[in-house]
């Protein structure tokens, strides 16, 4: 399975993200349903490291707290923009919560991340995307703010990869506290 740790999000919250869509040619947007954080990224693993994993992330105590949705801005790889994305504003308990899932996976031997931590919520892959029309999405949403959103649970995700858009399916749901 291929799998991934993050956030889920409140079909209102969904719906809201789902209205800043549009006007960039070039830009795959990623189906409403699909929106989430990304925590942590785990990659493919057979299902006997998929059961060690449940379990670290079951046992890991951490607290709920509130996000705030702002911002869009940009990913780029070799001076190409390939992601547009909705931003978080700074939070220490998201920070904590990613540390945590991040202990919880290297107890279980998954490899440690190396990229920095970026929360975001991707909203669209880019490939050759109209340069004019991402800087003024970009600046038309700069104000973009949504929240507090309570988050009480953190999701351990499987991806199918599919031709169109990967489907994400929450495997399991933990409580936070
Ligand atoms: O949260 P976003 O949408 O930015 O791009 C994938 C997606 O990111 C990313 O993990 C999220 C859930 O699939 N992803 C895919 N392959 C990855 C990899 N090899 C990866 N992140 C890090 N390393």
């Amino acid at each position: 399975m291929r799998l991934f740790v993050g956030l889920d999000f409140a079909w209102e919250t969904k719906q809201i993200l789902a209205s800043l869509a549009g006007g960039v040619p070039g830009a795959r947007w990623v189906p409403p349903e699909n929106y989430h954080l990304t925590l942590r990224f785990i990659g493919e693993v057979p299902a006997h490291r998929a059961e060690e994993i449940d379990l670290a992330l079951a046992t890991l105590y951490a607290r709920a707290f509130p996000l705030v949705l702002a911002g869009v801005g940009t990913f780029s790889k070799g001076g190409q923009e390939n992601a547009l994305w909705v931003g978080v504003e700074k939070n220490p308990a998201l920070e904590a919560l990613r540390n945590k899932v991040e202990t919880a996976l290297q107890r279980v031997g998954c490899e440690p991340e190396r990229r920095r931590f970026t929360p975001h919520v991707s909203l669209a892959r880019l490939r050759d995307a109209a340069e004019g029309k991402l800087a003024a999405f970009v600046q038309s949403h700069n104000l973009f703010r949504a929240g507090p959103l309570p988050v009480e649970h953190f999701v351990l995700f499987s991806s199918r990869l599919g031709k169109e858009a990967s489907v994400y399916t929450p495997e399991v749901e933990y409580a936070l506290h």
